[in-house]
């Protein structure tokens, strides 16, 4: 989609630090991190946001979850056999959930505690 920053990036037009890709998604370094490891997860079609998911995107969006805990156990962040450490997948949905760019990303948070509820 012309404009999208995100499209952008999966075209490699825009530079990032990618740590993950394939046919459906790729995954990169969020440019302002929140945590020590703060990972975007981007499905390559254009989706604007969960709130205009249908259901012929349960396929890409399914797999970007699946892809975010290949990530984590990559970066050593999955719980261990006590469920310590772990880590946060975050959809924004929409601007009062904090949501500023609308090409669908996951958020993966990690590498310090975190607390509850978000702000
Ligand atoms: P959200 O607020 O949920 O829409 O998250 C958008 C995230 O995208 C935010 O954490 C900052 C990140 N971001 C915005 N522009 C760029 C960019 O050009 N490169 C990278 N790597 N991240 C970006």
């Amino acid at each position: 989609m012309q404009d999208c920053i995100f499209c952008k990036i999966v075209a490699k037009e825009i530079p990032s630090k990618g740590v993950y890709e394939d046919e459906l998604v790729y995954a990169f370094h969020d440019i302002n991190p929140v945590a020590p490891v703060h990972i975007l997860i981007v499905p390559k079609r254009h989706i604007l946001g969960i709130q205009e998911m249908e259901q012929e995107h349960e396929k890409e969006v399914g797999h970007m979850f699946y892809v975010a805990k290949l990530i984590a156990q990559k970066l050593g962040l999955a719980p261990d056999e006590n469920l310590n450490r772990g880590y946060r997948l975050v959809f924004n949905v929409g601007k009062d959930a904090g949501q500023s760019v609308f090409h669908l990303h996951l958020h993966l948070i990690g590498g310090r505690h975190m607390s509850w509820p978000p702000g």
